[in-house]
């Protein structure tokens, strides 16, 4: 690899690997970018995006018009290889990840590895996972000689390198966010530090592969935690008819507090998802983390306890439930407590429930046949007696007290309390 000009395939172009490749791209690499799905490759070769992200379809038009990102089924040769596939839960497993993707990334690369490559993990992964994939790759071509392993100077250098952009703002924490760079050996990082100074302004800092995939799953661990630690304070605080969102504000006063904010539950593909990680390899010694899990899982359940009491007490009143996204301002569905609560809602109050999501087109699939109907924000104001916010979407923040003052009034967000 040299300084000028460098080949890069990333592997998986989803919601990281896309916006990725592309700032690989503008940085002067050759990518390209291999997926298993016909569909997406075809869309990426036509200049366009198959996923919802600020300013990516400039820059993907862009880098693809200049010819430096193309995107391909095939797995290329090339210099460096990025790997950003899923890692789901196993099907009807209790959260026990699954690496399947990674390692079929793995198997793909081996035939087309040649001396000199760097093999980059990105995914979210169980600790242990890339000497996995070092296995894996050392298994199918026992002619090159692998990190750790080789008696010899190694051929391939092997690094876990995690992303930590979040969504709506991929492009600029790409390129500004610190990042972890995990060599299985120091050169393989120091190689894998070189690469990432091409495109990465934050600091990039050397550490072993496995503590890097232990940071990646603590750093949302961490936030899991401290979130279910503001879900628990709510439900206390409503056993108690205390005011929750009061009592955060007067609490993070203490210069050395800072609570985070109670919602309807933990949604998204991360948060909810990576502390299960820590908790399958270390399950003795996760109580904490795994406690907060189930928490916000609960928190999610309580909201729609609470929801359902309220509408059955106003029988004659129409229920608007103000969005779907799993956060504010995006138009993400998925894995999201809001979607889960409103479909719950709409299964059993049918025709009296109104979704307001001005992200959204149509109604999920499982809203089909209850008789929900999806309305905008002024129809629901104009004919809901009863109305539950379950995402803090800018547009329900600005609706100004008057125009709620007659509703009753259910925020799960706390964005219309009296600032104090
Ligand atoms: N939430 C609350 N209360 C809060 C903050 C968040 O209920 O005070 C909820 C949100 O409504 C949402 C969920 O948590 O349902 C997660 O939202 P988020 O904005 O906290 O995080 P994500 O899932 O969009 O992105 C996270 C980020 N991780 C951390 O902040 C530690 C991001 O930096 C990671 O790159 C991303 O996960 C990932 O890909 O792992």
């Amino acid at each position: 690899m040299t300084n000028d000009r460098c080949t890069v395939a990333v592997v998986g172009l989803g919601y990281i690997g896309l916006p990725t490749a592309a700032i690989i791209a503008r940085s002067g690499c050759e990518v390209t970018g291999v997926d298993t799905s016909e569909a997406v490759v075809e869309t990426v070769n036509r200049g366009d995006i198959h996923i919802e992200e600020v300013d990516l379809d400039g820059l993907v038009q862009a880098v693809v018009s200049r010819g430096t990102l193309k995107a391909s089924t095939q797995m290329p040769e090339a210099d460096v290889y990025v790997i950003a596939v899923p890692t789901p839960f196993k099907r009807d497993s209790a959260h026990e990840p699954d690496t399947a993707y990674v390692m079929a990334a793995a198997d793909a690369i081996a035939p087309v590895l040649k001396p000199g490559a760097l093999v980059i993990v990105e995914s979210t992964c169980p600790v242990g996972t890339t000497d996995a994939v070092r296995d894996r790759l050392a298994e199918k071509r026992s002619d090159l000689a692998m990190p750790g392993i080789a008696p010899a100077t190694p051929d391939i250098a092997i690094a876990y390198c995690p992303e930590r952009v979040l969504p709506g703002r991929i492009l600029e924490e790409l390129v500004h966010n610190d990042r972890s760079v995990g060599g299985i050996t120091p050169r393989c990082a120091r190689k894998a530090l070189a690469f990432y100074k091409r495109f990465v302004r934050g600091e990039c800092v050397t550490t072993e592969a496995r503590a890097a995939e232990m940071t990646k799953l603590v750093e949302n661990a961490f936030r899991d935690v401290n979130i279910a630690f503001a879900n628990e304070l709510s439900m206390i605080a409503d056993r108690q008819g205390l005011d929750v969102w009061e009592v955060i504000r007067l609490a993070n006063r203490h210069p050395r507090v800072n609570i985070l904010q109670p919602g309807p539950g933990v949604g998204g593909h991360c948060i909810a998802v990576d502390p299960w990680f820590i908790v399958h390899g270390a399950p003795e010694d996760s109580r904490v983390i795994r406690t907060a899990r189930e928490v916000n899982d609960a928190k999610m359940h309580h909201v729609l306890e609470q929801a359902t009491a309220l509408i059955e007490e106003s029988p004659e009143a129409q229920v608007a439930c103000l969005g779907l996204a799993f956060k504010a301002n995006i138009d993400d569905f998925r894995e999201s407590p809001a979607r889960f609560i409103a479909a719950r809602l709409a299964r059993k109050f049918g025709e009296r429930i109104n979704i307001v999501e001005p992200y959204a087109k149509e109604l999920p699939v499982e809203f089909g046949d209850t008789g929900a109907s999806l309305v905008d924000i002024d129809t629901a104001l104009e004919t809901c007696g009863i109305l539950i916010v379950l995402v803090d979407h800018d547009l329900f923040r600005s609706i100004p007290a008057e125009e709620r003052r007659d509703a009753m009034v259910y925020d799960t967000r706390g964005i219309w309390q009296t600032p104090g």
